[in-house]
């Protein structure tokens, strides 16, 4: 007998979605009984999205349960319509390079293939500190969708939250394993949806190397090749110039002396050992134009540079340092709409000079380092080493 048409209907639905999910990962997506970690990457742009990432994969492998990979939140503070945009991660990326490392999955396809059936509305619990539930009215629910990025991120996933479980006296390190495991057993809890990364601000030392799962997606490569290509000379020095007025505010803070070497993403040059860590100086936070044109005039002449591309999260200074060479290198700077060309380039580039205060340069360094591309800092020409005029 034939199917009624409701039926096929569903049939249909049914086939075309696991088509879509077959398609998308290569095999069909099953639910995995060793549980899942979902999280907002709720603090910071994307140079702390990425190294909260890291840390997050690694917290998720660590308990053997899958990562539920979330998309990226830009932010869109000087353009209409001016609310959070949600990219999923493979639009950067490529998410299966990540499989080598650990079982992921994206939050979108979590959200629409898995969630409707093993993560029904009404059992969707949040997880949180007990020192975030504080901060709610009745002091024992999970802030989950409290102001932005917060909320805008959970409603782009679809997720109402129905319930809090609070944790105090564990972190998320190496060392809290078993307490993890033995309080949260996927049989009870197969879903660990956090507000936040359940890792440290900057990546941890043992998670850098993570970096080399983090590859970057065909169409990415497609449109970074295409300007290098059209605009750049080999071989070519890339510079990332951090040097806006935010930046320019929390370099202040660097003044007072309050926060020692560790700023930021800095355990990248200074070293991550806190009592053994360099001077942190504020040439290397925020390089004034003489220190650009000298480290840009340095690995100019080292590498026999014919380009220079500069990224900049302002102005380009670009006049300056075309002077610097009497036209006999050019220089460029395309200030594109999306911040992952500019990364792509410098990641490229044959020489690298970035700002060691800052995530953002953090991504280009690490992303190098994986595939032995040599790099330097404003104000550290050598890793391990500050400039002499620096040294305090
Ligand atoms: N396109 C482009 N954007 C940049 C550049 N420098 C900074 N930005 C933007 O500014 C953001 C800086 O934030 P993060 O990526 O988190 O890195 P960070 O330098 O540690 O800065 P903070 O988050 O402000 O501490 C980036 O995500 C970009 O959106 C640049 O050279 N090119
Ligand atoms: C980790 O999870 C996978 C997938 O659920 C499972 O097959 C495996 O047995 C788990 N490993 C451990 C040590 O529990
Ligand atoms: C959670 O969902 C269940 C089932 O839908 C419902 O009985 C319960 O009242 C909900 N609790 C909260 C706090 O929303």
């Amino acid at each position: 007998m034939a199917l009624s048409k409701r039926a096929a209907v569903v049939v249909r639905v049914k086939l075309v979605l696991l088509l879509r999910v077959c398609l998308l990962s290569g095999e069909e997506l099953t639910w995995d009984d060793s549980g899942y970690v979902l999280y907002c990457p709720c603090m910071g742009r994307f140079g702390n999205q990425a190294d909260h990432f890291l840390g997050s994969l690694a917290f998720a492998k660590m308990l053997n349960r899958t990562l539920a990979v979330p998309p990226w939140i830009v932010y869109r503070h000087h353009t209409p319509p001016y609310t959070n945009v949600h990219v999923p991660y493979r639009e950067f990326f490529q998410l299966e390079a990540l499989s080598a490392y650990h079982r992921v999955v994206s939050l979108e396809d979590f959200m629409e293939v898995l969630a409707p059936k093993y993560w029904p509305p009404g059992q969707r619990r949040a997880y949180c500190f007990e020192s975030a539930a504080q901060r709610s009215a009745d002091k024992k629910s999970c802030p989950m969708k409290d102001g932005n990025p917060f909320g805008p991120f959970w409603d782009y996933a679809g997720v109402e939250f129905n319930e809090s479980v609070l944790f105090g006296g564990i972190s998320f390190s190496a060392y809290h394993k078993p307490q993890w495991m033995k309080k949260f057993p996927p049989s009870e809890h197969p879903v660990l949806a956090l507000p936040g990364a359940p890792a440290q601000f900057p990546v941890m030392e043992e998670h850098v190397g993570l970096q080399r799962y983090v590859v970057w997606s065909e169409k990415t490569v497609k449109e970074g090749e295409g300007h290098i290509a059209a605009l750049l000379a080999r071989p070519y020095v890339g510079i990332h110039l951090r040097i806006g007025i935010d930046w320019q505010n929390a370099c202040r803070l660097l003044e007072s002396g309050d926060t020692g070497p560790h700023f930021m993403a800095s355990p990248q040059c200074v070293g991550y050992n806190r009592q053994a860590a360099l001077p942190l100086t504020m040439t290397m936070c925020l390089p004034d134009l003489a220190e650009i044109r000298r480290a840009v005039k340095l690995w100019v002449k080292r590498t026999a540079a014919r380009s220079v591309y500069i990224a900049t999260d302002s102005e380009s200074h670009s006049k300056d340092i075309e002077k610097l060479f009497k036209g006999k290198v050019k220089v460029v700077s395309l200030q594109p709409d999306s911040a992952q060309t500019d990364l792509y380039i410098l990641g490229q580039a044959d020489h690298f000079i970035g700002n060691c205060v800052s995530s953002f340069s953090a991504f280009v360094k690490r992303d190098r380092d994986v595939r032995a591309l040599p790099s330097s800092f404003f104000g550290m020409d050598t890793l391990g080493k500050v400039n002499p005029k620096e040294e305090l």
